[in-house]
């Protein structure tokens, strides 16, 4: 009986390295292991076997069991990443290739115009000196509450809606002023850079209001800072972004990270007019900003004595609404081709 498994062993192992596909190897398996497989087969005639015999039949049948099966597992999982690297080598796509894109008949592609305007700004602020820095999704209550002078109890934590984890300490960053706060503990002053990044609320969604959207914080911190070197920044952005001066409006803002706080609002021509109804009567909530609270620069490790400056965040979403008289916020993120296609980039 021995000789028996022996060569069913080795048969088995001649057979399985020529196995090119899953089913083949499922297939050899059963017809080894199976119920009426070739190894049952064999063990039936351990009934006749003298008590010695089966003491040293027994492990022999079973190491070859298992050594079955694990070649089994290992010739499936080579397959599998053999079929998975001949698709991937397939349909080699260098997406920071244009040639590569139009190789493989992509040309009806485009960037998404909330990735393109995010891509302006960052190159914007880079050629005013400014540094791009990035931050978590994932972010806990110090660095989108505490340190930006919103206590546990501050009622303004209801002016932006959170989704909490069930440990209740962590949870979706809510606005990218956390990397204001990232930014501050890992510089020295004086400094300058700007945070773009999806940002998430628990939000009654409308023609303006998404529950995912994108902002870009902004920080520039040094000595003797005022609000005039933030409108000039602000009025620079704008400029490059829309290609001439845009009218704006500075209005009181409440924020508890910022002491001045304001609104800047844009001028937005109403894309969906009412009959009589001004094509100029829209104002567009776009850029609130101010200056740095004193105990937010505290947070970060500056000493607000010596260092002051200015922040703000734009909302990226609604700059794309502006650029291109989009009526409906909720267009951006649908997914919808007919809509997408409308942004080809080439
Ligand atoms: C904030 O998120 C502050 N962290 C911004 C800030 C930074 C103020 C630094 C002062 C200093 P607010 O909640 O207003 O503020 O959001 C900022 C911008 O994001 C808005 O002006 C708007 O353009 C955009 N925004 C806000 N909520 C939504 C929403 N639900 N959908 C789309 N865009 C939104």
């Amino acid at each position: 009986m021995l000789e028996k498994l022996d060569a069913l062993h080795t048969d088995f192992k001649a057979q399985i390295v020529n196995c090119t596909k899953q089913a083949d190897v499922l297939n050899l398996k059963s017809q080894v292991l199976g119920k009426k497989g070739a190894l049952s087969e064999i063990l039936k005639s351990l009934k006749d076997a003298t008590p010695e015999q089966r003491k040293e039949i027994g492990p022999v049948s079973n190491n070859i069991k298992q050594d079955i099966e694990k070649s089994v597992q290992a010739k499936l999982t080579e397959i599998e990443i053999g079929e998975v690297n001949a698709k991937l080598a397939e349909n080699k796509i260098d997406f920071s290739l244009r040639e590569s894109l139009i190789e493989n008949g992509l040309t009806a592609s485009g960037m998404h115009p909330v990735h393109k305007i995010q891509r302006e700004v960052e190159d914007i602020f880079l050629s005013m000196g400014f540094d791009v820095l990035d931050g978590p999704h994932i972010e806990d209550d110090f660095h989108n509450f505490e340190a930006l002078n919103i206590p546990e109890t501050h009622p303004a934590r209801d002016m932006q809606d959170t989704f909490w984890f069930r440990d209740m300490k962590h949870l979706l960053r809510t606005h990218t002023s956390t990397i204001q706060v990232r930014g501050m503990e890992s510089r020295k002053p004086p400094f300058k850079f700007v945070g773009p990044g999806k940002v998430f609320r628990c939000e009654r969604t409308d023609t303006t209001h998404e529950m995912c959207f994108h902002q870009l914080e902004g920080m520039m911190v040094g000595k003797d800072i005022t609000v005039g070197n933030l409108i000039y920044f602000m009025k620079t952005l704008l400029k490059e972004i829309f290609k001439k001066d845009m009218e704006v409006r500075l209005r009181p803002g409440f924020f508890p990270f910022v002491e001045p706080g304001f609104e800047l609002d844009i001028r937005w021509k109403k894309p969906d007019l009412k009959k009589g109804e001004s094509e100029h009567s829209g104002w567009l909530e776009l850029l609130p900003c101010g200056m740095v609270h004193p105990n937010v620069l505290r947070a970060g490790g500056i000493d607000p004595d010596e260092y002051n400056g200015f922040a703000f965040g734009l909302g990226l979403d609604r700059l794309v609404m502006v650029r291109y008289a989009i009526e409906d916020i909720r267009h951006l993120h649908s997914g919808d081709l007919r809509f997408n296609k409308q942004f080809k980039s080439f």
